[in-house]
């Protein structure tokens, strides 16, 4: 059989090339790993659940295999992610009768917990998104309502990218986030970065998500993200690229992967990377949220149990369209 050839080789001049993946995947989905991609991303091993699931007992077993894998194989670790509102258990924030604990508990928590795994891995994970998802959505407010903010107060950001400089001073240290190219979403990003840089705030890079739809954001809005992040002076990684083929919650509950589909997938992920490849200057590394479709969380997210098939490669890890696509831009 005729083998396509390598995606992360075709962009070795631009930018690395990572996937997220998990102690399945890499197993599963080996060959295309391999052969693809030069970096990868823990998809939940590396989140404060899986690694410290009850006070100060540690789990590492999965996310140093994960390691393990990359370096075998000369892929380079994204770390992913020590701060956010989702995936981080209870006890981080309560106490047995379900009271939230003081200022200086959870502070020491976060300091604590920062400490021990950016150090595990100090000279093997290169960058870390330190804080994800961290402004909100809609509204005046900047910051999202969560317990991080709740008990610390707004300088918990300041806080993780200080402790997490301290554990490995050679990181590159990220912000992470989703509806990056959302207008008003991507001025309050952009107003928290300049305000942390401001105040000396050890901050090397914004991560941009790039959860995308078929349909959205348009083109123009993810050229004018890109440019403005890049103003403030920040490395920039594409951090969880996929595509879904539904543009909303609403769309059908189910749809076949047809033809049409399949190119106006193809023509999306070539805009994409014709751009990326424009802003190759500011961006390190573009990495998907998975590797081929046969294993996506986007098949159940938003609706539990609908199949999306957002990745370049297919359900029998032969490249779509969209492979061929981006290949043309390299
Ligand atoms: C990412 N969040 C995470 O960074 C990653 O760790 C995880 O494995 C998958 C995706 C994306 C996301 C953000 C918010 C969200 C769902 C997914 O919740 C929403 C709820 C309502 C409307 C929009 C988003």
């Amino acid at each position: 059989m005729e083998e396509e050839p390598s995606l992360a080789k075709a962009f070795a001049q631009s930018f690395r090339v990572g996937a997220a993946v998990n102690g399945e995947t890499v197993v599963t989905h080996e060959t295309l790993l391999v052969r693809h991609f030069n970096s990868i991303t823990a998809e939940n091993a590396m989140k404060f659940a899986s690694l410290q699931p009850l006070p100060d007992h540690y789990r590492f077993e999965e996310a140093d295999a994960l390691v393990d894998v990359a370096e075998e194989h000369g892929m380079a670790v994204r770390g992913h992610t020590l701060i956010w509102h989702n995936q981080t258990p209870e006890w981080v924030f309560r106490d047995q009768s379900g009271r939230l604990k003081s200022r200086r508990e959870v502070l020491t928590t976060l300091k604590d917990h920062i400490n021990r795994v950016v150090s595990r891995y100090r000279g093997r994970v290169y960058c870390w998104d330190v804080v994800n998802e961290a402004v909100s959505d809609g509204g005046d407010d900047l910051l999202r309502k969560s317990l991080w903010l709740e008990t610390i107060g707004e300088d918990y950001l300041i806080e993780a990218f200080l402790a997490a400089h301290d554990a490995d001073p050679q990181a590159q240290l990220f912000y992470n986030d989703y509806n990056e190219c959302d207008p008003q979403k991507r001025a309050k990003i952009c107003r928290l970065i300049r305000r942390l840089k401001s105040e000396g705030v050890p901050i090397h890079g914004m991560g941009l998500q790039a959860h995308w739809h078929l349909n959205s954001p348009g083109i123009d809005d993810i050229e004018r993200s890109l440019n403005d992040y890049a103003e403030l002076g920040v490395r920039l990684q594409i951090t969880e690229l996929d595509i879904s083929v539904y543009n909303h919650r609403e769309d059908p509950p189910y749809r076949q992967m047809t033809p049409s589909l399949l190119l106006q997938q193809a023509e999306r992920y070539r805009a994409a990377f014709r751009l990326f490849k424009r802003y190759a200057e500011v961006i390190d590394s573009v990495t998907f949220w998975g590797i081929a479709d046969d294993r996506t969380w986007l098949d159940n997210f938003p609706v539990r149990g609908r199949k999306d098939w957002p990745l370049l490669f297919d359900t029998d890890h032969r490249p779509k369209p969209a492979f061929y696509a981006i290949m043309e831009q390299a």
